[in-house]
Parts: structure tokens; C-alpha cells; sequence
């Protein structure tokens, strides 16, 4: 993990947002109006990915948004891997920026820190920003005592496993170098996907930051993670660390499935 103190940058990098959609109106108009207005110079590409069972009245917000930034605002709908990480996964070939920001649409991920992890990516001395709802000052909002208690224990657990100083290790609210995206061989494809996305970068070296972020329950629609998915974190976790590091790289580049090209 990079330590503290770093560099203020002069040049900021170039930004692509991929957001996940499947319920979200006004949440989601919200998060891609907040990242534009405050990150005009370096958000540039927008990528809304959506599942087929994604509501018309959210459709109808994504056309809305594409005419109102043309050159920005796309879509794609996931057609091979289900779930949240697949819509991802698919998304990130279809990228060109160098620099790749996860974000939610239901506003639990508040793209008011996207700035703050731009400015620390743009130092340079790291792969990976990731927010921290663990950190000092950070806030969890209204989460559940019980969920609270079980994803400390998860952090404590992992972090130590991991060797890492790191508090956050689940969020799936996370600024990437475009090449970490598609270095490694993805496994998951559901939630367990963003917690995969961390630790396999960081068994092959990658360096990683993190920002306090503020967690806020979500006032639209509903979380679409099954219970059974806590199964996959706690398998993916021990088998991520399990395995030599070389065998979590992909082979080679897919098909068309090429790493992003910076512009
Ligand atoms: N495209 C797509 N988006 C998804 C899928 N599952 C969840 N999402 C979106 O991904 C974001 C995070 O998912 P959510 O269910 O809120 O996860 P939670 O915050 O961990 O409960 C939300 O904006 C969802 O609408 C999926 O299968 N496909
Ligand atoms: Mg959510």
C-alpha cells in the first residue's frame, strides 16, 4: 500500500466511468451530473452498463443522459456474464481512457469523492485508488449494526491475511489503471467481483491508496446482491491467496477483448 505523504500533481489523468445500473432514476441522473460538474477537465467517457432485466423508467434516464452529453454518455447491455461484476467485466474492454473509475448508480457510492481520487491518482506513485468507508472521519451512514460488525471483522481478517494496512477491502468504488482491469483472469462475476478486483492486484504487486469515502443507504430501488454471495468472498478470498500469482493473470488478450488504449 502507498504510503502517505504524496505529491499534489500539476496534470491530472484522464477519466473513464463505468456505472452499473439496474433501478436507478434520480440516483443515477444524480452520480452522472456530480461527476461531470466537478471533474470537467478529466472525466471524459461514461459508460452506463445495464442487465436485461434493467427497468424501462432507468432506460429512459440513460437516453436522457446520452443526447444531453453525446460525446460522453454510452451504454452497454451485458450479454455474457450476469451479475454486477459481469457487467463490469464487460464494460472495461469497451473503455479507451487510461485511467478507469467504479461507481454505483444507487448514489451509496458518493461520486463526490470521485475528485479527491482523481487528484491522488494523478501523483502517480499508485495502481489502484480505492475509497474507505473505514477511515478516520469516514462514515457508514444508517448500516445495519449486525452488517456493520460482520464486514469489520471480514476487513480485519483479510487485511491481515493480505499483509495489507488497508480498511476497505470489499468497496467496489475504486479508480484503476486501465491495464489493472485487464491484466488478470477475472473469476467472479457477481458482488465478489469487486473484492477479487482488489486482491488480485495486490498479490501481483500492485500499488494501492485509499480515500475516506461517506456510505449513505440508497433511497431508490434495492440491493441486488443475493445472501449467498458472502459464500463467494470468503472463497475467493482464500483462494486468491492461496494460488501463485502467475496463475491470476489472463493468458492473453481475449478476442476482441483488447486492454484499453490511452487517447
Ligand atoms: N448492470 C448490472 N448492474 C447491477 C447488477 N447488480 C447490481 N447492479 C448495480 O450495481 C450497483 C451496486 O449494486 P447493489 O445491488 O446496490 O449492491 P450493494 O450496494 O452491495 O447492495 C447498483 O447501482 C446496481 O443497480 C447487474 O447484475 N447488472
Ligand atoms: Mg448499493
Amino acid at each position: 500500500m502507498a504510503e502517505t505523504p504524496w505529491q499534489k500533481p500539476r496534470h491530472l489523468p484522464d477519466v473513464g466511468v463505468i456505472i452499473t445500473a439496474i433501478d436507478e432514476t434520480w440516483s443515477l441522473r444524480e452520480t452522472v451530473d456530480t461527476l461531470l460538474r466537478e471533474n470537467p477537465d478529466t472525466i471524459h467517457e461514461i459508460m452506463i452498463g445495464i442487465a436485461p432485466h434493467t427497468t424501462q423508467a432507468c432506460r429512459a434516464v440513460i437516453a436522457e443522459l446520452e443526447s444531453a452529453h453525446p460525446a460522453i454518455v454510452r451504454h452497454h447491455e451485458q450479454m455474457e456474464l450476469c451479475g454486477a461484476g459481469g457487467a463490469n467485466r464487460e464494460c472495461i474492454p469497451l473503455m479507451r481512457s487510461p485511467w478507469i473509475l467504479l461507481i454505483a448508480a444507487d448514489l451509496e457510492t458518493h461520486p463526490g469523492t470521485a475528485a479527491e481520487m482523481i487528484e491522488r491518482a494523478g501523483a502517480g506513485d499508485v495502481d489502484i485508488v480505492a475509497t474507505s468507508r473505514w477511515l478516520g472521519g469516514s462514515r457508514f451512514g444508517d448500516y445495519s449494526p449486525l452488517k456493520w460488525i460482520c464486514n469489520w471483522l471480514f476487513q480485519w481478517m483479510f487485511s491481515r491475511l493480505y499483509r495489507v494496512t488497508l480498511t476497505d477491502m470489499t468497496f467496489g468504488f475504486r479508480l484503476y489503471r486501465a491495464r489493472e482491469l485487464c491484466r488478470y483472469a477475472w473469476r467472479e462475476t457477481g458482488h465478489a467481483f469487486f473484492f477479487e478486483a482488489l486482491i488480485t492486484p495486490l498479490r501481483c504487486g500492485a500499488r494501492v491508496a485509499e480515500v475516506r469515502t461517506h456510505w449513505r443507504k440508497r433511497r431508490e430501488g434495492t440491493t441486488h446482491m443475493p445472501a449467498t454471495e458472502y459464500l463467494r468472498y470468503f472463497r475467493i478470498g482464500l483462494s486468491t491467496r492461496a494460488r501463485p500469482a502467475r496463475s491470476l493473470m489472463a493468458a492473453a488478450p481475449e478476442g476482441s477483448r483488447r486492454c484499453p488504449r490511452p487517447r
